[in-house]
């Protein structure tokens, strides 16, 4: 290994031009820019999008674009590494806050790229996910996976706000990203999967008379992921009550690439987790404190959401009891065969 490697400069000028006609370049002037030492160079760097700061925009979005103009109504959650207007928030993680006011429909499309979404504000909102009508209620998940057909609806009374998340920055790269259009889709007149299938941990329908769906749960109602924290944080062994998303036929993570993992903090509690090759983002469902990544301190609150990079030095802190769902592309590096986790 040489920490010396040649440049550019260091080439004769009719050479370089040579090349440049013939459409090829040297690689180890740029040897380094790929395959840094050690560890990976992220361009992303941690973003703080405060819920006091995004919420009057989107409504502001609400009065001066109607739905029809916008499709889906989204402020866009940009990296600080790569500039406002950057369709992503990490390296492969797109988040966007959207907006749906009562009475209002976002039509029916399916793509490529995987959703989900995180509900941040208000109730009577719905999404149709293969014709599986899903409660959008505060906390809850509603996945969205890639070549699902899906639209959203609003019965009630108030905005209702969600934060979602897509795998589209890796379907953008793969040059993969499209979508169809379609009509608004017929509801079947059931209660969704999550309240009638899979109404308890542990119990799926017998295997002797059914053939599981390939996402056979698409919304994990709030009110059990924070009645499970609180058990756990109550009477579990690890140090910091978190529970991941989990296909319940499976036990696999709920979408091929992303991964979502609720955690609790108890008033006053701190946490240390381990460097993560893999990007994160974090949503604040409830609860008040501190995170320091790599140095920089996030001061967050409810309804707030903020991005770590990979492999960095994460420390939370919790003024009041917490509770966070983090996005992140583990199962994505899993399957690549590189998630690692490194003492700090
Ligand atoms: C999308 O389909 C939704 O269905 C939201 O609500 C945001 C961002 C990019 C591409 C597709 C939705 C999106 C999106």
């Amino acid at each position: 290994m040489t920490d010396s490697l040649g440049t550019m400069e260091d080439l004769p000028e009719d050479y370089r031009a040579a090349m440049q006609a013939a459409g090829v370049a040297p690689l180890w002037p740029m040897m380094r820019n790929v395959l840094p030492h050690g560890a990976p160079a992220p361009v992303t760097q941690t973003g703080h999008w405060t819920y006091a700061s995004v919420r009057p925009l989107l409504l502001q979005a609400g009065e001066l674009t109607p739905v029809e103009k916008a499709e889906r109504r989204v402020l866009v959650l940009s990296d600080p590494g790569r500039g406002t207007g950057a369709m992503q928030a990490t390296s492969t993680i797109y988040l966007g806050m959207q907006l749906l006011l009562p009475g209002e429909t976002a039509p029916a499309h399916m793509h490529t790229p995987s959703a989900a979404r995180i509900i941040v504000e208000g109730s009577g909102a719905f999404t149709v996910v293969d014709g599986e009508r899903l409660p959008m209620e505060e906390g809850d998940l509603v996945l969205t996976p890639g070549g699902e057909w899906h639209d959203h609806g609003h019965d009630g009374e108030a905005p209702v706000i969600w934060l979602d998340a897509l795998d589209l920055p890796l379907f953008v790269y793969l040059e993969g990203s499209y979508a169809v259009e379609g009509d608004l889709q017929a509801q079947r007149n059931r209660p969704d999967a999550s309240q009638v299938e899979y109404l308890s941990a542990g119990l799926a329908p017998s295997r002797s008379t059914s053939r599981p769906r390939r996402y056979p749960m698409i919304r994990y109602p709030w009110q059990r992921t924070e009645a499970a924290l609180r058990e756990m944080a109550r009477f579990g062994d690890a140090d910091l009550p978190e529970l991941d998303y989990v296909n319940p036929e499976t036990g696999a993570d709920v979408l091929p690439t992303m991964g979502f993992t609720a955690m609790m903090l108890p008033e006053g509690s701190t946490s240390a987790p381990p460097r993560r090759s893999c990007s994160s983002a974090f949503h604040v469902v409830r609860g008040r404190g501190r995170t320091r990544i790599d140095g920089k301190t996030v001061e967050w609150g409810e309804k707030d959401t903020f991005s770590v990079p990979v492999f960095a030095v994460v420390e939370h802190e919790a003024d009041t009891e917490a509770f966070l769902v983090r996005v992140h592309d583990r199962p994505l590096q899993e399957k690549l065969g590189y998630y690692e986790e490194r003492a700090r």
